[in-house]
């Protein structure tokens, strides 16, 4: 069923680790990482790129979890997400990559890491989660027609009379919120240009692991190593977000003109997130369009 990203309650558990029955639940959710969030679909990234990067880290370290939708403001801080482990509960995406690491729940994907790409793993993080993320919520909540586009696929669920409310309640939050980062007070142009400028920074980034004229299947990982780091978890988790939705168009052509960036999102899909079918078809639809 397919049912929108926000406010599906009903959907129980998306889980990589399948359980069987209510009594192995309680036995396993001892060892198991709970991780709540806004309800999403399960062949589909979830609609908060905050999400999706502690579900994306999950996979990538291969820890057992469990997906619980909720609502933001029955969590700790507000915000969505944050997990539960054992009798532990840890709120925002950042302090639970930390916490699952110093626990030893996952291991580091970040070990091998020198001291300089740690610091430039964190610079990007904040260029893609305190900056890039918020222009493209800018493109989906404060552009009319893309804001249509989003309380569609956000609220499929909801009766149809409640979608308008909904998408009034979300975007009064999400605009007073950019307001208060600052990209809120931006026209949208000028949004569109900072859209352009972080593309094109990631692509550049990208590209120094990857000579676009040799061999395009090889791996592009952030740091140029064979398997991802924690930088390719978080790029991936707000790439794969963005991509998925048609709410901001602007933002995906960008994207896709990069090939760079389409390489990396499909190499990360594939290895990790194979049944994000609609991912794979935008990212293939949108490169033989150039062609
Ligand atoms: N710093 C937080 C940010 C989380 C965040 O902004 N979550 C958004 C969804 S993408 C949210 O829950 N917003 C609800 C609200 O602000 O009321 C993290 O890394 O987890």
């Amino acid at each position: 069923m397919k049912s929108g990203p926000f406010i599906n309650l009903t959907t129980q558990t998306v889980s990589h680790h399948q359980i069987k029955s209510m009594d192995e639940q309680k036995v396993s959710e001892a060892n198991v990482l709970i991780i709540y969030g806004f309800g999403k679909d399960e062949n589909m990234p979830s609609g908060s790129g905050f999400c999706q990067k502690v579900e994306t880290f999950a996979r990538a370290t291969k820890i057992p979890y469990e997906l619980r939708a909720t609502l933001p403001d029955r969590a700790p801080k507000g915000k969505l997400p944050y997990i539960t482990f054992g009798d532990e509960t840890v709120a925002d995406s950042h302090f639970i990559l930390k916490y699952v690491v110093q626990k030893r729940i996952s291991r580091d994907l970040d070990a091998s890491l020198t001291p300089s790409q740690k610091a430039d793993s964190r610079a990007f993080q904040s260029y893609i989660e305190e900056h890039l993320y918020s222009c493209i919520c800018y493109e989906r909540w404060m552009v009319d027609a893309n804001y249509q586009v989003v309380v569609r696929e956000s609220f499929s669920a909801a009766p149809s009379v409640l979608r308008p409310l909904l998408g009034w309640y979300f975007w009064r939050k999400v605009r007073s919120g950019l307001w208060a980062q600052g990209v809120g007070r931006h026209s949208t142009e000028e949004v569109y240009g900072l859209l352009e400028d972080a593309v094109t920074h990631l692509a550049a980034r990208l590209e120094v692991q990857f000579d676009i004229t040799a061999d395009k299947s090889r791996h592009i990982y952030f740091h140029g190593g064979e398997s991802p780091t924690q930088i390719d978890v978080i790029l991936y988790a707000f790439l794969a977000n963005a991509i998925a939705t048609d709410s901001n168009p602007y933002f995906n052509k960008l994207m896709l003109a990069q090939p760079a960036l389409v390489t990396f999102t499909r190499q990360m899909t594939t290895l990790l997130f194979p049944e994000y079918t609609k991912v794979l078809e935008k990212l293939d639809a949108g490169t033989l369009a150039k062609d």
